[in-house]
């Protein structure tokens, strides 16, 4: 996988229409025969297309500037330029498209595609311009410039479900241990600076894809640790899975932390599906906590701004023993079944 990058600007130039020419037929004996001056080429236009084989924009920060290229000018003989090539730029499923800020696109699924700049049209040859009081035309059209646009690209990551947790919460290590994803795990907080991805098989028939971001501390959304940068990558999810940092014992602290960093964020994560878990239950004094907490289940979370959750199942697991796992893949599965099932 590349670099991460999930916003980029791009100057797009489509390619400019060949010339029409002016030309005449040249016949043996013939001093001037008609008009055989042949169109321009049409300029190559430049297309975005959501494509798997990228996963981020990182393959474009090398190319901020592309050109289509120019239509050839037609030639004698009615020769008609060859057009300029239309370039398809592969992007991620997710991405949108702005041009001053204003949203142009969404590309969300796999072959979705945006013309992004035209090219412009050939010019047309003197034999368009014969009429019957000028055999001998000498006027062809230029081509026409193609478009030339500044667009800004903006990935919203598309995954089943988003992990949420504060640093160190073992995040990515549940996302190592449920899917082939191979992230970054340290002791230390913020080891993940830029979302992962990674997808597991249900029953082998189904498969949803994890999305792990950065963790979230008191005061992300305004900024403080890696900030809100990365919610956005779960804006887009169906569910989120929130991971308690075991380790850390106050659960409830926690889950206020997170909730009240969601809300302050955007009002879509704070109203999405949840499901609360617990992790590192192979660590024995953990293992005790948790015990103590859940006896309390279910629990009513009061947020700062006194909006109410409520919490009646809270899964713990371990990704050291893998106990706890295989339910709450079981739980997150059936669950986006069956939303699937009611969208139908
Ligand atoms: N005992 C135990 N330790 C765990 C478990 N899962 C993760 N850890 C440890 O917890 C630490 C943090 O794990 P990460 O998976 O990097 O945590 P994260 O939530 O991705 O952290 P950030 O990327 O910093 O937000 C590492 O030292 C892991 O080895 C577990 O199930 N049991
Ligand atoms: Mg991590």
């Amino acid at each position: 996988m590349g670099i991460f990058l999930d916003e980029i600007i791009l100057h797009l130039v489509a390619g400019k229409g060949g010339n029409g020419v002016v030309s005449f037929r040249r016949e043996k004996y013939v001093p001037k025969g008609g008009p055989d001056g042949g169109d321009g080429g049409d300029g190559g236009s430049i297309y975005f297309k959501a494509d798997n084989s990228v996963s981020t924009l990182g393959h474009l920060s090398f190319h901020r500037k592309i050109k289509a290229k120019d239509g050839d000018n037609g030639r004698g003989k009615n020769q008609t330029g060859k057009n300029g090539e239309d370039i398809y730029i592969p992007v991620p499923p997710g991405t949108s498209i702005y041009q001053d800020n204003i949203l142009l696109a969404d590309l969300c699924n796999v072959d979705d595609t945006f013309l992004a700049v035209k090219g412009g049209k050939g010019g047309k040859g003197n034999q368009h311009f014969a009429t019957s009081v000028n055999q001998t035309p000498r006027k062809a059209t230029p081509g026409k410039k193609g478009e030339e646009k500044n667009l800004k690209l903006s990935l919203k990551l598309i995954a089943d479900i988003g992990l949420v947790g504060l640093p160190n919460a073992g995040k990515s290590t549940f996302l190592s241990v449920t899917t082939s994803a191979n992230p970054k795990i340290a002791s230390y907080p913020f080891t993940t600076i830029y979302p992962n991805l990674g997808s597991f098989s249900y029953d082998n028939i189904e498969y949803f894809i994890i999305a792990d971001i950065p963790g979230l501390i008191e005061g992300a959304s305004e900024g403080k640790g890696l900030g809100t940068r990365f919610l956005k990558h779960i804006e887009r999810t169906k569910l989120l899975l929130f991971i308690l940092d075991g380790e850390k014992i106050e659960f409830e602290e926690q889950l206020i932390t997170l909730f009240n960093e969601l809300n302050n964020f955007s009002s879509v994560l704070a109203n999405k599906p949840f499901f609360v878990s617990i992790s590192k239950i192979d660590i024995p004094l953990v293992q005790s906590e948790v015990q103590k907490f859940l006896s309390r289940l279910p629990i009513e979370i009061l947020l700062p701004d006194n909006k109410k959750v409520m919490i009646n199942e809270i899964m713990a697991f371990s990704s050291f023993n893998k106990e706890g796992i295989s339910e709450i893949l079981a739980k997150t599965s059936s669950f986006l079944i069956e939303q699937k099932k009611s969208q139908k």
